[in-house]
């Protein structure tokens, strides 16, 4: 091989990485190498080749020290690593049960230890206040550390990630998930830093980028929440794009399931969506309010809720205002235009403003039921606003065109029909706006050259909710929540039990709460609840009222009860508690109508991102086509949906509608199987975050609200199997390929057998493995070590090879 060339490193690394029986071989290799390439030297290369040997030796030995030295360092100055109540892997613990393992969670809490491992998975409990954990010495202590040689810490999930991905050459997938206000999204935040540290990008200019696009996502998609102050109102699974060597190149976003209800409505003591705030007080800040046809007495109806009056608090909020800089800074250093950046905001002063468009009855000689815009003056600030004609967007508002018998007729709107339509277009418009911003930042992100490199993907969704009221929103957050942890089972129970009957791997089975009775409840067709809503929704004589008649009629399952004396109302016992939901304005919400008129009328507009926010089918369905990798076929068939389901957007403008037209609950069954075929593809990791109280304090653990949550995760099971259990099964090919330098020569090539694998456990001086009949069954641990001594065997090659350059001259 070439001097140098990779080939030429392999081989090499292969003949010094051990022992030096390998001494005549190496010097034979080295020899032809260098005779080729450098005439005339032998006898010298002879002399200083032995020097190298010896050179190599003298490494491994200051590598020993030094690592040695590290470990007695941390030992000594984190001295409760002897202490007997320090439990970092609670699947250690040699007395197991849930009383246990909630107190040595909170005595790691009372030390500031908020994470705590079982087994390879994270728990999380949210300390409520700024921790100095993250900082850049941490994130270096963390990268390719040894597990047990640092505290658990979010750092090392995405370090195990990230070597897992690099070594073996597979996607890999973290999953956060935790009630409302638990910490998934810090995590989230947490584990993209470090991964950009990790991928070392060639140009800071993308690590940046990537660092910036949650805050950008999350300044659309978050809002105040009674529970959290900057609640995810929508699903995110952001992929890293990285090469096959490991060098971050991009990132692309997935965002699933937008609450845009809560533009046009928010409940007591909650808020809009953030940016509407930012930009309402930083365009005043930047005296730019009228000019976006925005006033700063009188605040949008869409953002004074009926219980807050925020009024003028909002343009003089100074952090509002610091928020508005940071979010355009964000678009312009992730590559947005500013004539992009000017059509945004126009889009949401035009929401805004379309929010205080009045309506008020007329009656005419014909007809009664007539709506008319009493502000015509709002009315032309929302056209000017999305480029459209002021008298066309009446038009719309105030009327409907029907197609009866091939002819066109036009029909009034009544005041509250006109003010459905103003509604659904201000809804409508925003979650198209949300798409586009996924999407550009998707085409700006995307990695240059789409060859197949490798990702890790993060998936950061909408908490389990249980409110004082819960409606449609609720509930597909909480199925979305049941869905995940319904993998999760799979995962860490389901498929590891099968796994082990098909391998012969003796190991004890583990009984967990299956949660796929709810999901059938939910998902199954044709009688699952989301199917029976999009039954009744297609019923134009339908009400909320008949809708839970149907649920009692068909939902046979102690899960689902009636409530008495609750109007509309039913309950639900999800895998993480009794929900009472109501079902009032169900329907309307599941049909999410935007009216052709609207439509039509918005694709006329003279500018061009208003255009394109009504002809493009932002959110791509499709692509149901890679569920390569495993589990896919033990997933429930009910979930899949067909890709050629009628409708690529959530929404379905009339002029194509038919009686199939597609729903929101059946796009969001879609969104989940899109979700889960894009999860199962890749390796999982988990972080279980922990919300430790339900009042926002920091220091205070409370042990029955902490328990609940242990209970309906099920980490109790999952410390019990993670104990017993294998986390790492890999293939007898794989393992010997990775593996085969630590026990076997350059020049051999031992086959893909049950013995070889034992030759290198063995030659490892590693124990408690087990033996399947294609895949060898390991610890994190063994791995970890595995892994330690070919990168100790890399490391001493470079060194080496260092030398032989200098040398070389
Ligand atoms: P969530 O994502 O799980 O809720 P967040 O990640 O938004 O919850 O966390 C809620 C709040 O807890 C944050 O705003 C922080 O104040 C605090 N917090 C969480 N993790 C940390 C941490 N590691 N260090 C310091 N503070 C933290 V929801 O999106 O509502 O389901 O929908
Ligand atoms: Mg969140």
């Amino acid at each position: 091989p070439e001097l140098w060339s990779d080939d030429f490193n392999d081989f090499i690394c292969k003949c010094l990485i051990k022992d030096f029986e390998l001494r005549p071989n190496v010097l034979d290799l080295l020899q032809h190498v260098f005779i080729k390439q450098i005439v005339g030297r032998e006898k010298i290369l002879q002399k200083q080749l032995i020097e190298l040997i010896d050179l190599n030796q003298q490494i491994g030995v200051i590598e020993k020290t030094r690592h040695e030295r590290i470990h007695t360092k941390r030992g000594g100055h984190m001295k409760t690593q002897t202490d007997p109540d320090e439990v970092d892997d609670l699947a250690t613990l040699e007395v197991l049960d849930e009383n246990i393992v909630a107190e040595k969670l909170q005595i790691r809490y009372g030390r500031d230890q908020i994470y705590t491992y079982v087994g390879d998975i994270l728990i999380a409990v949210n300390p409520f206040h700024k921790m100095e954990i993250y900082t850049p010495q941490y994130t270096k202590m963390y990268i390719g550390a040894k597990r047990t040689a640092n505290p658990p810490h979010i750092f090392a999930v995405a370090d195990v990630a990230y070597q897992s991905m690099v070594s073996y050459n597979t996607d890999q997938c973290i999953v956060i998930s935790g009630e409302s206000g638990a910490g998934k999204t810090e995590s989230a935040h947490l584990l993209v830093q470090q991964l950009t540290v990790l991928g070392k990008a060639n140009n800071q200019t993308l690590q940046e980028k990537i660092l910036l696009v949650n805050n950008l996502v999350e300044a659309f998609g978050n809002a105040c929440t009674v529970i959290n102050d900057n609640s995810s109102r929508f699903g995110k699974y952001l992929e890293m794009k990285f090469t096959c060597g490991g060098t971050v190149v991009g990132a692309q976003i997935s965002e699933y399931l937008l609450e845009k209800s809560r533009v046009i409505h928010q409940a007591v003591g909650e808020r809009n969506f953030h940016i509407f705030y930012y930009i309402y007080a930083g365009l005043a800040d930047r005296k730019k309010l009228a000019h976006y046809k925005l006033s700063d007495s009188k605040t949008p109806k869409y953002l004074c809720n009926e219980h807050i009056k925020l009024g003028p608090d909002i343009v003089s909020n100074t952090f509002y205002k610091e928020q508005f800089d940071a979010v355009e800074q964000c678009f312009k250093v992730i590559g947005f235009t500013l004539e992009e950046l000017g059509s945004v905001y126009s889009t949401l002063a035009a929401i805004l403003n379309s929010g205080d468009i009045e309506f008020s009855p007329v009656a005419t000689e014909h007809q009664t039921d007539k709506s008319d815009i009493t502000n015509i003056s709002v009315l032309d600030n929302v056209a000017s606003l999305l480029c459209i004609r002021s008298d066309e967007l009446q038009e719309a508002l105030t009327s409907h065109c029907v197609v009866a018998r091939g002819e066109t007729i036009v029909r009034p709107n009544t005041v509250e029909k006109a003010a459905e339509v103003r509604d659904a277009m201000g809804k409508a418009l925003y979650g198209r706006l949300f798409s586009w911003i996924v999407n550009r930042i998707n085409s700006l992100l995307r990695p240059d050259k789409d060859d197949k490199g490798l990702n890790i993907g993060i998936l950061d969704i909408f908490g389990f909710e249980n409110f004082k009221k819960n409606s449609f929103e609720q509930l597909c957050i909480n199925i979305a929540n049941e869905q995940i942890q319904f993998y999760f089972n799979q995962h860490i129970f389901a498929w590891e039990q099968d796994e082990y009957l098909n391998e012969e791997v003796d190991a004890r089975m583990i009984e967990y709460e299956d949660n796929r009775p709810l999901l059938d409840l939910f998902l199954q067709k044709p009688m699952g609840m989301l199917s029976l809503l999009d039954e009744e929704s297609r019923f134009p004589q339908a009400t909320d009222q008949t809708l839970v008649e149907k649920f009692e009629d068909n939902l046979k399952t102690k899960s689902f009860w009636r409530p008495k004396r609750v109007d509309l109302g039913f309950g639900i016992h999800h895998y993480a508690g009794k929900v009472i939901y109501n079902a009032s304005g169900f329907l309307a919400k599941n049909r999410d109508m935007l009216p052709a008129d609207i439509v039509l009328l918005l694709r006329s507009s003279e500018n061009e991102l208003t255009r394109k926010l009504v002809t493009h089918p932002l959110t791509k369905t499709g692509n149901l086509a890679h569920t390569k990798g495993k589990g896919i076929n033990t997933m429930p068939s009910f979930l899949s949906v067909q890709p050629g389901e009628p409708g690529d957007t959530p929404y379905h403008p009339r002029e194509t509608t038919n009686m199939r037209t597609q729903t929101v609950a059946s796009y969001f069954r879609y969104s989940l199987m899109d979700l889960l075929s894009k999860m199962v593809a890749g390796q999982p990791h988990f972080v279980r975050c922990i919300k430790p109280n339900n009042d926002r304090q920091s220091n205070k653990f409370d042990r029955e609200k902490v328990l609940v949550q242990l209970r309906y995760t099920g980490v109790l099971e999952t410390a019990k199997i993670r104990r017993q259990g294998y986390s790492h099964r890999i293939l007898f090919a794989n393992f010997i390929k990775r593996y085969y330098i630590l026990a076997f020569h350059a020049h051999e090539e031992p086959a893909a057998t049950q013995e070889t694998c034992a030759a290198i456990m063995e030659k490892a001086k590693l124990e408690n493995w087990a033996m399947g009949k294609t895949k060898v069954f390991l610890k994190y641990y063994h791995v970890e070590h595995l892994n330690l001594m070919v990168q100790q065997a890399t490391q001493r090659i470079i060194l080496l090879q260092a030398y032989v350059r200098g040398w070389l001259g």
